[in-house]
């Protein structure tokens, strides 16, 4: 599967970073491309000179809102985001005319971090935009959102976030819901360590993007997972999760018959590669409300056999009983076996949820804070109604 990515905010633009580093990868090492065009738009020229792998033309890492912000960031005001994007959404879709390949693309995706005001504010609007733009592909989204500690120091960021996955629900294809917060659970060092949190993000999408786009023998399933499954399995709210398992490299020549504990073995490490990928989803969530899933085996060729393939099926369908499931292998080369699911249209999100109760608590508290304040204001006005005024 080829996509367009389109990152925004300095969330948006580091993580859209990781998924150009991603392609080169696949270029260097499988010779295919994933990846047909990667922009970053941004607020703040600073942000989007720290990028490494988006080209560092100014059609590739895109400056909106010169004038109205000297190019220096929103400050976390989401509404003023939108207003830039729907002011400079020309300058990004100009820029994604011009991507090479755009007619092999078959999907865009746009990220963006929810808490802050570039990011958060545009990326609605740029979707709504793109989709009006390209109406044959769909658009999805990937939003991160905040780390707890974030939510307790600053009521606006619960606002952010919920008015941009409203806005976002209504406008793209699918959501993927990156929670911040489940990647520092086993380790909260990476609170300060962005760049591997988002090299995590990123890492599930290698396989499944890949798999679709092999074009030698020896690389091609015998259930290839390609754009139209993954096209298929988006719709909604969307998690992802990744699990791996290593593999012994080398088999004695003198083994080379394989006993049926060989083969146990691997369904054992299938199952428990999946069980990982289930348990670290992108953001908490109960598989059964699942309406769509799908899942990638990538593994030795020699190592993937139709026992490891069904008990993972049967695995998965335990879990996410009401939802359609399609799945793929890919047989590739090195010492691992790793498995990416994809839960699609949940039709319950805790969560988000949460969010939209927090937001509408905190607008109720403005509108009562600001009452009285103006109140006290009318106090003040009223006393001074018999002093004469020099103007
Ligand atoms: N995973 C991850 N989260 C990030 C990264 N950078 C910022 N965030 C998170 O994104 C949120 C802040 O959004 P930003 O992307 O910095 O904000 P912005 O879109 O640039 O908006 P303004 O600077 O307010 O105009 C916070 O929740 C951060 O924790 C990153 O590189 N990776
Ligand atoms: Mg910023």
């Amino acid at each position: 599967m080829k996509l367009v990515v389109v990152g925004i905010g300095q969330c948006g633009g580091r993580v859209a970073d990781e998924f150009s580093r991603l392609n080169r990868g696949a270029r260097a090492q499988r010779g295919i491309e994933i990846i047909t065009g990667c922009f970053a738009v941004n607020t703040e020229a600073a942000d989007l000179s720290g990028l490494t792998n988006i080209k560092p033309d100014y059609q590739h890492r895109i400056l909106i809102g010169g004038q109205k912000t000297g190019g220096h960031g929103l400050g976390k005001i989401n509404e003023l985001g939108a207003e830039i994007a729907r002011e400079d959404s020309d300058k990004v879709v100009d820029a994604i005319r011009t991507a090479k390949r755009l007619f092999e693309t078959d999907a865009f995706l746009l990220i963006a971090g929810t808490a802050g005001g570039t990011g958060s504010g545009a990326i609605p609007i740029m979707t709504q935009v793109i989709k009006e733009r390209y109406t044959d592909k769909p658009v999805y989204a990937m939003v991160v959102l905040p780390f707890a500690h974030e939510e307790e120091t600053e009521e606006r960021i619960v606002y952010n976030t919920a008015t941009c996955l409203k806005s976002l629900s209504s406008v793209a294809d699918a959501v993927f819901l990156i929670d911040n917060q489940r990647y520092i659970r086993k380790d909260s060092s990476l609170k300060n360590n962005l760049t591997r949190i988002n090299q995590m993000i990123v890492e599930p999408f290698y396989n499944l993007l890949c798999a679709g786009e092999e074009k030698k023998a020896k690389y091609i399933g015998a259930r290839m997972l390609d754009a139209g499954d993954i096209i298929q399995t988006l719709v909604g709210w969307t998690v992802i999760g990744y699990g791996k398992a290593s593999l012994p490299m080398l088999r004695l020549p003198f083994f080379k018959s394989r006993s049926f504990r060989d083969k146990s073995t691997e369904t054992h490490k299938g199952i428990q590669a999946m069980n990982d990928a289930v348990g670290e989803l992108s953001i908490k969530c109960n598989p059964a409300d699942a309406g769509r899933a799908l899942y990638l085996l990538s593994a030795p060729a020699k190592e993937m056999n139709v026992d490891l393939v069904k008990e993972l099926g049967d695995y998965l369908r335990d879990m996410a009983g009401e939802a359609v499931i399609r799945n793929g292998d890919y047989p590739r080369e090195r010492g691992t076996l790793d498995i990416t699911v994809i839960l699609s249209e949940l039709r319950s999100m805790e969560k988000v949820k949460e969010y939209y109760n927090r937001a509408a608590n905190f607008i109720q508290d403005i509108k009562t804070r600001q009452a009285e304040v103006e109140d006290r204001l009318k106090g003040i006005e009223v006393a001074s109604k018999d002093i004469p005024s020099l103007l």
